[in-house]
């Protein structure tokens, strides 16, 4: 029976709080109405009239590989990928249903291919699973609060059978635990009203779980959904705790505690435009720019920041998410030492930027440059071994100029006399301190 050890769970966090940045990939039979991963839902499509896209699914472009190197060219150092999402529809081999990837008329199975060409990039690997099932037969349609069928009374519950499709759920947890080789991270979604919990009898799974995969990190959501912290955070955890908080389509203002003001493992899992699944219209991509200082801002919070990807039916991730990930690789290539084993800095966060921290190693993040030399608030002088720009590891000397002999306490960065900083996007000030 599985019960939380903090020693044996720091240990489990430890890749993954290093890590800080993984990319997320909502890829499905959704693809083809490229109109959202929830399209069944919105729209209250029929299971019949859905099936259409089982018949035609057959992505050939589908290259894992392609996808795990543009997730490692950007920086990114784990992967996850929607084994199964809402629809029900299986990326993997299931035992349990005939819906399937190895079914569809390309007859493969994308989740083998897809772990098999992340862990050859040398990145860790994750599944994202979900709890409910909008195709299987004794999952509760009608009244239910976000079935395709909750307002036709023609799907009414009579005959439907939870504690079997509970089973169903577990038998394909077991499965995709017991036939892929180790899995990094697993990420269950999510609960809702009285659905969570044992309603998913979620201290046998995750005992199933952490017996198969015991070095698995999972998130929080048998217990929550992207609202919600679960039970880490009452310092009581459950046998069925998730190992971090899961915030979606935000950032926490102030990063996340327990009740004893101790620090929360978090991640902030974000998309890049309004969509998780493919959306053909959606042109509303966040700038790389914008998601650069997104994913400074959770590393000095504390957290991760998962950045979703959702590939078209033919398996391509969109031309705009590469664009953007190309940028964002370009400034990890120079910057990564201030996101990798980074976190807080104990320092309060200054007006041009943000600050992240590793032991000894602070980086002060400049979006925007400052009138005169740099003020580097929260340390001493004294306590100054070197300061150099971590993009060229080029010496910046620490300022004597009369303009700041008003503050003999702050330490100021002298960055010379051109206004324009090295790195339009953030500049990033390496601060080892003695
Ligand atoms: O309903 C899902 C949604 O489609 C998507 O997978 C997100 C990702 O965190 N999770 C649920 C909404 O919270």
């Amino acid at each position: 029976m599985y019960k939380f050890d903090r020693g044996n769970y720091e240990k489990r966090m430890e890749w993954y709080t290093n890590a800080r940045f993984g990319m997320f990939i909502h890829w499905g039979l959704y693809a083809i109405p490229a109109r959202g991963e929830w399209v069944r839902s919105t729209e209250e499509i029929p299971k019949e009239d859905y099936m259409q896209y089982f018949e035609e699914f057959d992505p050939a472009d589908y290259n894992p590989s392609a996808w795990a190197k543009a997730a490692k060219e950007a920086g990114m150092q784990y992967v996850v990928l929607t084994a199964k999402h809402h629809d029900g529809f299986c990326l993997f081999n299931s035992q349990y249903t005939d819906f399937k990837s190895t079914n569809t008329r390309c007859g493969r199975d994308f989740v083998a291919e897809f772990i098999e060409a992340v862990r050859a990039e040398g990145l860790k690997v994750g599944l994202y699973f979900t709890l409910l099932d909008w195709y299987h037969p004794d999952y509760p349609h009608y009244g239910d609060k976000i079935h395709p069928m909750r307002n036709n009374p023609e799907y009414g519950n009579e005959n439907r059978n939870f504690d079997n499709y509970l089973t169903y759920m577990h038998n394909q947890v077991r499965e995709i635990c017991t036939n892929y080789g180790k899995l990094d991270l697993l990420w269950f979604d999510f609960s809702y009203d009285d659905m969570r919990g044992e309603t998913w009898r979620a201290t046998e799974l995750m005992d199933m779980v952490r017996t198969l995969q015991p070095d698995v990190v999972i998130d929080n959501r048998l217990e929550v959904s992207g609202e919600g912290y679960g039970s880490l955070a009452t310092g009581n955890p459950t046998p069925y705790h998730g190992d971090f908080v899961s915030p979606e389509q935000m950032i926490p203002p102030d990063g996340i505690c327990d009740v004893n003001g101790n620090d929360l493992i978090w991640e902030a899992c974000v998309t890049m435009n309004n969509n998780w699944g493919y959306h053909a219209t959606d042109h509303f991509f966040k700038p790389a720019g914008m998601l650069i200082k997104k994913l400074v801002e959770c590393v000095s919070k504390g957290g991760n920041m998962l950045l979703n990807v959702g590939p078209d039916a033919r398996g391509n991730i969109p031309d705009e998410s590469m664009n953007i990930l190309r940028v964002i690789g370009e400034w990890m290539k120079k910057n990564r030492e201030s996101i990798y084993g980074c976190g807080k800095a104990g320092i309060e966060k200054p007006d041009y930027g943000r600050i992240t921290r590793n032991g000894k190693k602070l980086y002060f993040h400049l979006f925007e440059n400052t009138i005169g030399p740099v003020p580097l608030t929260g340390i001493k002088k004294e306590e100054v071994k070197k300061i150099r720009y971590l993009g060229s590891k080029a010496e910046i000397p620490i300022s004597t100029s009369w303009v700041h002999s008003d503050y003999p306490d702050i330490v100021f960065a002298d960055l010379g006399p051109d206004p324009i900083l090295p790195d339009e996007i953030d500049t990033v000030l390496e601060v080892t301190l003695k």
